[in-house]
């Protein structure tokens, strides 16, 4: 049973419930996150409520050749269980022989290893695309294969990518790199000066993605990174709008917990835009749907729970729970908290 109303019995909210559950989200943290709420919601009675989660395509690339997705291929292998649990990202049991070669021809960025078995994935998408289909279409006939459980769609079909300006250390003048080089190579240590959606200007969220946001029963910001995964597909037109005109109740998860990133450098990239690394700023960050922001509620870690009386001041209601993502388990109780923030807000 999940917090929220039981949406998968038609009728409980008025509705058949086949819209469902709509989740934004990055890479590694977002892919976990999914995947405890697939957990939960298949556990529930009834047929299972259909998720759909908006990936972010900011970290996306073209690298010998080759259009490669992390976000996506990160929620794709995770909730296909073909991941690397360790490292988080990229496949199991993967090897590195072509890897070496392009290294070996110069070509490619040798601090940026795409294994031979997650090749194969940036080669088939790739002869997608150039086959014409687009990226979502392209994203849909690698998930026949995945099998996900959920309706995995890119933000946008275009080509936005995150850039960081970055003062070089060397030369004193500022630059733009792509995400992944400051993140991967200098580990996030280079300064940000700011962060460039490079090309956002000629892009739109693709009209799946802004139909799932504002036909959702609920929608979820996963306990992704603020700044270049959540803060970069509310940024493409159309997505902002619909979250902040759905219906649906909109809950984040505060990626945040006690001071401090869970995951990767959230914090250099918090920095970067001046705001403080905590529950409480995210959220603020954020902002309440009835202040023009595009959160009704904000889940927050139990060692954050001094914010909420603060997070309601500022019209977002609020709970603690705990956000470990230690195991599937774990995650289901977290995503059942958010839902039970959702229908405390949906009220
Ligand atoms: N992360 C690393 O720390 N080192 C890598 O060499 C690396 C390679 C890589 C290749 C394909 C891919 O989809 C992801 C990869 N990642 C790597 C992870 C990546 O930086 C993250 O998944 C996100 O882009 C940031 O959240």
């Amino acid at each position: 049973m999940t917090g929220i109303i039981d949406i998968t019995s038609p009728g409980a909210t008025g509705s058949t419930g086949t819209a469902g559950i709509t989740v934004l989200a990055g890479g590694v943290g977002g892919a976990r996150f999914v995947r405890g709420l697939r957990e939960l919601l298949s556990s529930g009675s009834g047929g299972a409520t259909p998720i759909t989660v908006i990936a972010n395509t900011g970290d996306d690339m073209w690298l010998t050749g080759l259009r490669v997705c992390p976000d996506l291929d990160s929620l794709m292998y995770t909730l296909g269980g073909a991941n690397d649990e360790v490292r988080g990202w990229g496949r199991a049991g993967e090897t590195e022989r072509v890897s070496a070669e392009l290294t070996a021809y110069g070509v490619g960025w040798p601090w940026f290893t795409l294994g031979d078995l997650d090749l194969s994935t940036h080669i088939a998408r790739t002869s997608m695309l150039r086959d014409g289909l687009t990226l979502t279409e392209a994203t849909a006939r690698i998930a026949e294969r995945w099998q996900p459980g959920v309706t995995l769609l890119p933000a946008t079909d275009d080509e936005v990518e995150t850039h960081v300006e970055i003062v070089d250390p060397e030369t004193g003048e500022s630059r733009p790199i792509h995400f992944e080089e400051w993140w991967v190579r200098h580990r996030a240590q280079v300064p940000a000066v700011r962060f460039i959606n490079r090309g956002i200007e000629r892009a739109r969220a693709t009209d799946a993605a802004a139909s799932a946001i504002a036909d959702a029963e609920v929608v979820l910001l996963a306990p992704s990174n603020p700044v270049v995964s959540i803060g970069t597909i509310v940024a493409l037109p159309g997505i902002a709008e619909a979250l902040r005109s759905t219906a649906a109740p909109v809950v984040g998860v505060s990626p945040i917990i006690g001071g401090s990133a869970v995951r990767g450098m959230a914090d250099a990239c918090l920095r970067a835009i001046g705001v403080e690394t905590s529950a409480l700023a995210v959220g603020e960050h954020y902002g309440a749907r009835s202040a023009g922001g595009i959160i009704d509620g904000w889940l927050v870690g139990d060692e954050d729970v001094a914010s909420v009386p603060h997070l309601s001041a500022a019209g977002i209601a609020s709970a603690a729970a705990p956000l470990w993502m230690t195991d599937v388990a774990a995650t289901a109780a977290m995503a059942d908290a958010a839902l039970a923030l959702a229908s405390r807000v949906a009220r």
